[in-house]
């Protein structure tokens, strides 16, 4: 009898911790980042090459990883420092001195669900970029915020702490009943 309920006891906590994971996931499937706009927007033409290129997201997405290419017509990399994260806005620095001409700006972040995304958009612009360089500025300010996937995973590793440690005093008890019974 009380073999049977500790062996209900085990493939409870067994499910619990497989439901729990499963949890962890799908979670990030649904909260995958998307690129709502950018500035410059795709295929757009501006007077100057700006001193910044933004991209705004549907969601933060975490601070690691994040690569923005800025590429002028001839294929050289314009960017000018780190990417700076703040809420759901992702920025990058030009090089003062960028050149006229079309431009490819080339991402990629990592989504806040842990995920890496990526894409491509371009704009020409008219003249080059003679403003001064903001990367300094920009390079200060950090990503904040707690990433979901770390909460949800936290959430998950309490539920298996907690289901180990109620099959660990069932087993106590049942080793207590069984030298009793002997
Ligand atoms: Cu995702």
């Amino acid at each position: 009898m009380l073999e049977n309920l500790l062996r209900w006891f085990q493939r409870s906590v067994l499910v619990l911790a497989v439901a729990a994971c499963s949890v962890v996931l799908a979670a990030p499937a649904q909260a995958h980042d998307v690129l709502e706009s950018s500035d410059p927007a795709n295929g757009s033409s501006v007077p100057a090459v700006p001193s910044r290129i933004g991209l705004t997201f549907d969601h933060t997405p975490m601070g690691i990883g994040s690569v923005i290419q800025v590429q002028d017509g001839t294929g050289t990399d314009q960017a000018d420092g780190a990417v700076t994260i703040v809420d759901n806005h992702v920025t990058q620095a030009v090089k003062a001195g960028a050149p006229a001409g079309k431009y490819t700006v080339i991402w990629r972040v990592a989504s806040s669900d842990g995920h890496p995304i990526e894409g491509t958009f371009t704009f020409t612009a008219g003249s080059g970029n003679s403003g001064a360089s903001p990367s300094a500025a920009g390079a200060a300010a950090g990503a904040g915020g707690t990433p979901a996937g770390v909460i949800i995973a936290g959430g998950a590793a309490a539920v298996l702490v907690i289901g180990l440690a109620g099959g660990a005093v069932l087993v106590r008890r049942r080793l207590r009943n069984t030298e009793s019974d002997a």
